[in-house]
């Protein structure tokens, strides 16, 4: 570290970078960028001023910042096959909010997943901000035993409440979603379809998993440092109306941001054209497999799964139920011996939302580290022998020194193309 450096932030960065680099990172929304797209955002873009959009900006100046936001746009294009692109998003929470603000009036009502049965916060929580202006309705899971969606009930809230907007998407979820079904319902209530597939755009865009556009949901929007493996940040995209995407970017700015962040669009430009390449869409293979073999072992060691197991990144697991430890102690455990996760609520859960009974775990970062199934596979064992052994701390060290030796025989990488 140089000496010139705020020694108080930067040995904080540098603890953080220890941090990441020994333990074993399993939060299913975290990744590692590449040193290209770190490159960009960190560089001299947030000295810049760009309010508008290319070629349209309301201040000088202007000839690079057009060339780098053009770029992500066009990439983001190519990687979700749509027709418009929106790359300002700050991150999920206002790309969602823009696209409520382009598309309902206050008072709409809006169809969302149930937060307790995998939704996001932004489709409707009584807390943030669309849920004081707008009203939210939500469908649920058929059944948590398998994660079916109820699409019955889905159909009936829908007709009941004739919503103007239907949300595709969620945050702890593991389960596929038909999305043809959802426009098929939106078609019947004449509502507009939104896809927030923020945990799993990256594999949709590396072609993994369904990509929502070819069942003609109308818009995505996403996050872009998960699954998408970009910076931190957000995004909207259109799939073929021109009067849709005109109403977000102006819902985007002036609506509800000012200034966008360039260096971040010059990052997310940096990962839109890494997620383009073979390689990224080998590693969105990789990261389903790898999820599976966790999966496996979570059945062998007879722990329930919140949809009985997972068909993307993630699972959610009722440790409480299975283990006897509820879910923020198990991440407390976890933290100590080097993995770290996320508690989470289950469907049903009896337990508090801040002390509930699941945790959330998934592949991404480890798999960008280059963790294959049976790597993946003692990761799995060594979290389930941490909470069983959670009062044994001879027990919990030896599994601290596996956890730290797996780290570091997969070195973070700095490239992946
Ligand atoms: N915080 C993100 C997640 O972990 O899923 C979503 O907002």
């Amino acid at each position: 570290m140089q000496s010139h450096l705020d020694s108080e932030v930067f040995d904080a960065i540098a603890g953080e970078a220890k941090r990441q680099a020994e333990g074993l990172e399993l939060i299913p929304s975290e990744n590692y960028v590449s040193k290209n797209v770190l490159l960009a955002n960190g560089s001299i873009l947030t000295n810049k001023y760009s309010e508008g959009y290319p070629g349209r900006r309301y201040y000088g100046g202007q000839e690079f910042t057009d060339q780098i936001e053009t770029l992500a746009i066009e990439r983001a294009k190519q990687l979700f096959n749509c027709k418009f692109a929106n790359v300002q998003p700050h991150s999920g929470a206002p790309a969602n909010l823009a696209v409520y603000s382009a598309l309902l009036e206050p008072g709409d009502t809006v169809l969302g997943m149930d937060l307790a049965h995998g939704g996001h916060l932004t489709h409707g929580h009584p807390m943030t901000l669309p849920a004081k202006i707008y009203k939210f309705v939500t469908y649920k899971m058929k059944d948590p035993e398998t994660g079916e969606i109820d699409y019955e009930g889905l159909r009936q809230v829908a007709l009941e409440h004739k919503p103007k907007l239907i949300i595709a998407g969620f945050s702890a979820y593991s389960r596929t979603l038909d999305y043809a079904k959802f426009v098929e319902i939106a078609k019947e209530v004449g509502a507009y379809t939104m896809a927030d597939m923020a945990h799993i755009a990256g594999l949709i865009a590396g072609k993994a998993l369904r990509n929502p556009f070819d069942d003609g949901f109308d818009i995505i929007t996403s996050t872009t440092h998960k699954t998408l493996r970009g910076p931190r940040g957000g995004i909207i995209l259109t799939r073929e109306s021109e009067e849709i995407a005109k109403k977000i970017d102006k819902a985007i700015f002036p609506g509800i941001q000012g200034g966008p962040h360039m260096h971040t669009i010059a990052a997310k430009a940096v990962a839109f054209g890494e997620a383009i390449t073979p390689a990224y869409q080998e590693y969105c293979q990789q990261v389903l497999k790898n999820a599976k073999a966790m999966e496996a072992v979570f059945h062998r060691e007879k722990i329930r799964m919140i949809g009985g197991g997972t068909d993307n990144h993630l699972i959610l697991a009722d440790v409480f139920g299975s283990l006897g430890v509820p879910g923020k102690e198990a991440q407390t455990v976890l933290d100590e011996v080097g993995i770290t996760l996320n508690m989470n609520a289950i469907a049903g859960d009896t337990r508090k939302p801040l002390d509930p009974s699941g945790i959330r775990f998934g592949t991404p970062a480890i798999t960008t580290r280059g963790f294959k199934e049976a790597d993946c596979a003692r990761v799995a064992e060594l979290l389930i022998d941490a909470l069983r052994s959670k009062d044994d701390e001879a027990k919990k060290k030896i599994i601290k020194e596996e956890v730290k030796a797996l780290a570091e025989q997969f070195p973070i990488p700095e490239s992946f193309v």
